[in-house]
């Protein structure tokens, strides 16, 4: 499966999914993960991709042209690229999204940041939007990790046999579990009885 960020801050993505099980997941070809830098796809000399609003009112707006032109190129590789906008208006992501998403083969996250992007971008450009919960992020970037870690452990093969079972119904209850490790003893705190036997 592969994931292309679009985002003003690519180097926020290289080294959270170098780590662990995704890490793991690159090297073994299982999922691919690629960040674009919109603002090379600006033409201009000072590579402006904010600008002030229509209208007034506070912050700055994204381009269109821009993310335009890196959506085009995205797409020009692979006509099937998905295409989410992270945005604190969008659908609240939630498992069952994670579990729709993994089902296909291409996911393109575009990150807003400043005060979002021109409508255009949302009536043309994506596909759909979402939110990942109530609470004010400054980009779209975390979210976009939420929704790459979410989506990548239910591609077959990324997490390892023993943790695959972590997704059967009957496990989502061994979870609500307490769980121990050795020593069984810490503090006056005790491994119960009955899980030593
Ligand atoms: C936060 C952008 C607040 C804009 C019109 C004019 C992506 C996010 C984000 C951010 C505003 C997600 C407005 C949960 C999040 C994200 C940055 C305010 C108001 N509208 N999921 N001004 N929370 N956040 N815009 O913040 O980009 S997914």
């Amino acid at each position: 499966m592969r994931f292309d960020i679009l985002t003003l801050f690519p180097a926020m993505f290289s080294s959270p999914f170098q780590e662990s099980i995704l890490g793991k997941a690159i090297e073994k070809g299982l999922i691919e993960i690629r960040a674009v830098n919109i603002r090379d796809f600006t033409l201009d000399k000072h590579r402006i991709v904010d600008d002030a609003p229509y209208g007034g009112g506070q912050g700055m707006v994204m381009k269109v042209e821009p993310i335009a032109r890196a959506m085009e190129w995205v797409k020009s590789q692979d006509s099937s690229a998905w295409r989410i906008y992270l945005t604190p208006q969008g659908r609240r992501f939630d498992q069952e999204k994670a579990r729709t998403l993994s089902s296909r083969s291409h996911l393109v996250l575009l990150c807003g940041r400043y005060e979002g992007v021109d409508e255009r971008v949302r009536e043309l450009l994506v596909d759909e939007e979402i939110s990942i919960g109530d609470y004010v992020l400054t980009g779209g970037e975390l979210a976009a990790m939420v929704v790459i870690d979410a989506v990548s452990r239910l591609v077959p093969g990324v997490l390892g046999s023993d943790q695959s079972a972590e997704e059967d119904s009957f496990s989502d209850f061994l979870l609500e579990y307490p769980q121990y490790t050795r020593p069984s003893h810490f503090k006056g705190k005790d491994v119960p009885e009955v899980l030593l036997s």
